[in-house]
């Protein structure tokens, strides 16, 4: 019987922050923890100019949540950013009395990631940003180990074990790296052979949740799993689409998500997966057009592909689910492009894809 975890969120906000935006902080922590399965039972922020260097959240403020949990019978705390590995510690440690878990943003993601990985590789590229994620922290109890166990004259003992650990980490994380390796020389061979064959590629790409794999089986009749939660996706999928202008086939990609604040070590454990985007010929970047958020969801999309250094492969931006996007937020979005016309689609009703495909065509 696997019954929903319960968990108190709790994020920090600038004193000057707009209570809106601390309001869609919170929401889309809230969508992340339902992705992940589990129920949302208190949601608090504390107003501080700078996190608590040690715990993050002020002193004061983690007792009360300790209490406010032990009453409720919540088991976890996620906290709305990513902790420094002490940070995450000292956390735990002042919660652990009664009986609270803490876990960052990442920790999170990670959860989330590693319940929907189908693919081998998708569980691999995990696995190692699992074992990057937990390194520091690994090495940061180690100082507080060693502290324990190092009396005079002693070596610490908890200095020997932390070293084990850390090279039992190097390890997994070698093993693990050369593993993925294979799968992409499996990658670079599949797309020589594609390109020799001359076919063009284009990469489906976009915030989570905006509807990729959803328009990648609208365009080629694919059937991936799409559904209404964060990172239903996390490998990458191939498929076949027909350019009537053009009288060829162009290769459709639909990959991972993006979300804001993803991690610089999650981003590189997906290389392997984010290959396929980084070479394609062209990008389409599918933007929720019915999301109040577009912009700043578009704006952290462009920052990621910048990341990856693809900044400058041609791009497409559609806007996607016009079904459900009202007539105020379609035309504030066209004032906002003002010099190009948005191109609008609805992939769940198969609406307006020709001109989509049109435009492909004409870009490649
Ligand atoms: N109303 C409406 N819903 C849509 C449209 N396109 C997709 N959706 C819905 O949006 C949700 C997310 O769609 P996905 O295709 O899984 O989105 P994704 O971008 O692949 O998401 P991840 O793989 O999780 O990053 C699903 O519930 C879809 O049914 C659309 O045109 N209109
Ligand atoms: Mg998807």
């Amino acid at each position: 019987m696997d019954k929903k975890q319960k968990a108190i969120l709790i994020d920090l906000i600038h004193p000057k922050m707009l209570k809106r935006h601390a309001l869609e902080r919170m929401v889309e922590l809230e969508e992340l923890v339902n992705t992940y399965g589990g129920i949302v039972i208190v949601k608090a922020w504390q107003k501080r100019f700078a996190p608590h260097p040690k715990t993050y959240i002020g002193t004061g403020k983690v007792t009360l949540i300790g209490e406010e949990a032990k009453q409720l019978g919540a088991k976890l705390l996620i906290v709305n950013a990513q902790l420094k590995p002490r940070q995450v510690y000292d956390l735990g440690e002042m919660l652990r009395p009664y009986g609270v878990q803490v876990w960052d943003r990442v920790d999170l993601i990670l959860k989330i990631f590693a319940k929907h990985a189908k693919t081998t590789e998708a569980k691999l590229e995990i696995e190692l940003a699992s074992v990057r994620h937990m390194g520091p922290r690994i090495f940061g109890m180690g100082m507080e180990l060693s502290r324990q166990g190092g009396g005079i004259g002693t070596v610490g003992i908890g200095e020997t074990n932390i070293e084990r650990m850390k090279r039992h980490l190097r390890e997994k994380e070698r093993k693990l790296k050369e593993k993925l390796e294979g799968y992409q020389n499996g990658r670079d061979l599949a797309r020589r052979h594609r390109s020799r064959q001359g076919f063009k590629t284009v990469s489906i790409v976009g915030y989570t949740n905006a509807g990729k794999t959803t328009l990648l089986n609208a365009l080629t009749g694919r059937k991936e799993y799409a559904a209404n939660e964060l990172f239903a996706t996390l490998d990458t999928r191939v498929g076949q689409l027909y350019l009537p202008t053009k009288a060829s086939t162009a290769l459709l990609t639909d990959t991972i998500g993006f979300i804001k604040d993803l991690p610089p070590e999650l981003l590189n454990a997906f290389s392997s997966t984010l290959s396929e985007t980084i070479d394609a010929d062209l990008l389409i970047h599918v933007v929720d057009g019915s999301d109040p958020n577009w912009h700043k969801h578009m704006k952290v999309v462009e920052e990621i592909l910048e990341r990856l250094g693809v900044a400058s492969t041609p791009r497409l931006v559609v806007f996607n689910k016009q079904d459900q996007a009202s007539s105020e937020i379609q035309s504030h979005i066209a004032r906002a492009l003002e010099d190009q016309p948005p191109l609008w689609i609805s992939a769940a009703k198969n609406k307006n894809l020709d001109s989509l495909i049109e435009q492909i065509g004409n870009s490649l």
